[in-house]
């Protein structure tokens, strides 16, 4: 029997957090807030987990989203998300920063709950429906779903960086991975690097023949593209000119002793966010004296994550030391430089601290895009802050007007620290007027319809989607792409 969803999405996790018995509210995120509208116009459907092992739920009404909970076992928390997703996949996909872990065990739940992620999707979707998978837990599910149900437009994304030929070559099973994504009609990544890794992949391991963006496989064609996402400028744009936003900033600053200059870093707790080398430069520009505790302070946001993953624990304890050590050295009685948060905060308060920061340090190691890096434009009506921004990060393509810096250089980043720290307003605004209006015109509402149409558009001859989002693939046969070297 076929489902009732003309359109569905799967993804790791349904887009709800439980509050309590029964109770539900719609996670914070720019996915989330992306595609609700779609769903909701489309009569759609999410296929996730819910969040709680061993339990199993069946389908609810949300937000008139309808949730399709897919359940997984404590033991397949640890493999397949834990595991496979987070110990081999995510690092391999970050350009190995931490050495992968190739596990067969793991392997095998990461092939068992895709299986039961399509099933559920199968079950779901409506006749000639359309499907749209999300992320590296899923990338076997397309050609599972295809088997299925032919009858599907299956659209994947992919939100981490797709790495190079030379660095995928490890996974044992890599042709697997590689057979399950080209199930999909339209493979998309955040940036052409990405894409045209995928496409030389197909190539070199399957001898799969491709013209420009379009891979033959068998009878079929599969697109591969480039569609980097974005935050709902608009959102944020209003949200910092409410008074209550405003006079939070201003607290914030005066709680931080009024420093000159006022230094932010918000991730995940991630060995890819490079939290380790943005503390060194900080600190060595204390500890050399070119600048003094009190001009400046650098606050750390580091959201816990993935907190039994044993790299995440060695990542914690390493960087606390540092803290330690900095405010250790370079402190002074009732003032610390680096206020380091190990904590979640709510949406109004990162918007507060984005509108109170001088100065934005943004420099992961490798990053699909970094959307703080965005939310902080979109916080920046004053046109006043800057943005220091790794050029290994996805969102180094769009926001040139950023002051780039290679994290693995020290010095580099020192040097951009202090040019971001010292320049006139002149310069701010005229790098943030630029930089606004990127993030404005290509919001995540545009991201999710450029997918969304050309997925819609694929499959049938003659019809390309969006060129603006397509035409910027990279030359797959070009010896260095930017998801391998970072020259972007
Ligand atoms: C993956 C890819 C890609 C962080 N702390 C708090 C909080 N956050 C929010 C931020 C931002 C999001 O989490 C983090 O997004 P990023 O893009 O920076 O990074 P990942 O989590 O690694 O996301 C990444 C993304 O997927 C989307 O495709 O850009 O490259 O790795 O929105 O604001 N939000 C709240 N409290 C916190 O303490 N409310």
């Amino acid at each position: 029997m076929l489902g009732r969803s003309a359109f569905v999405i799967v993804a790791n996790r349904l887009p709800v957090d439980r509050v309590g018995e029964d109770m539900w509210r719609r996670s914070p995120g720019g996915l989330v807030t992306a595609i609700a509208p779609v769903l909701q116009r489309r009569e759609g459907a999410w296929v996730g987990w819910h969040g709680a092992p061993d339990e199993i739920l069946e389908p609810f009404e949300h937000d008139g989203m309808q949730l399709v909970p897919v359940p997984l076992s404590e033991s397949e928390v640890e493999l397949y998300y834990e595991g496979f997703s987070n110990a081999t996949l995510w690092p391999l996909y970050h350009d190995v920063v931490a050495t992968p872990a190739y596990s067969r065990v793991t392997w095998e739940a990461y092939r068992t709950v895709n299986e039961r992620f399509a099933e559920a999707a199968a079950e779901e979707a409506a006749e000639n429906a359309v499907v749209w998978i999300q992320d590296y837990q899923l990338q076997l599910v397309p050609a599972m779903l295809r088997k299925l149900r032919p009858d599907l437009r299956i659209g994947f994304f992919l939100h981490i960086p797709f790495p190079p030929v030379e660095l995928f070559s490890q996974l044992p099973w890599r042709r697997e991975i590689v057979e399950g994504l080209l199930g999909a009609d339209m493979v998309g990544f955040q940036r052409p690097g990405g894409a045209s890794n995928f496409i030389r992949l197909c190539r070199r391991l399957l001898g799969l023949q491709h013209h420009k963006h379009e891979i033959h496989v068998e009878d079929r064609v599969v697109r591969a593209g480039a569609f980097p996402i974005s935050v709902d400028f608009g959102e944020l744009d209003s949200l910092v000119r409410e008074p209550h936003i405003i006079s939070r900033a201003r607290e914030i600053r005066a709680e931080l002793g009024d420093p000159e200059c006022l230094l932010l870093g918000v991730d995940r707790l991630d060995y890819t966010k490079g939290i380790g080398q943005r503390l060194k430069a900080f600190g060595e520009l204390l500890s050399e004296g070119a600048v003094k505790p009190g001009e400046a302070a650098f606050v750390q946001i580091a959201t816990p994550s993935r907190e039994r993953v044993e790299e995440y624990m060695r990542l914690r304890d390493s960087i606390e030391l540092q803290v330690g050590r900095i405010n250790g050295e370079q402190g002074e009685l009732g003032q610390q430089p680096v206020q380091y948060m190990h904590q979640s905060y709510g949406r109004d308060e990162l918007a507060a601290l984005y509108l109170a920061a001088d100065v934005m340090v943004v420099t992961p190691l490798r990053d699909g895009m970094n959307l703080v890096a965005k939310e902080y434009i979109a916080c920046r009506n004053d046109l006043r802050g800057a943005l220091v921004l790794s050029e290994f990060a996805g969102a180094a393509d769009e926001l040139r007007q950023a002051f780039m810096v290679n994290p693995y250089d020290v010095d580099g980043l020192k040097r951009a620290m202090l040019t971001a720290m010292r320049a006139t307003p002149h310069d701010l605004s005229r790098r943030m007027r630029s930089l606004r209006r990127r993030v404005s015109t290509y919001d995540v509402d545009r991201w999710a319809k450029e997918f969304l149409t050309s997925l819609e558009s694929s499959g049938s001859s003659g019809a390309q989607g969006s060129p603006e989002s397509q035409g910027s693939l990279e030359s797959p046969d070009s010896p260095e792409s930017p998801e391998s070297s970072g020259a972007s």
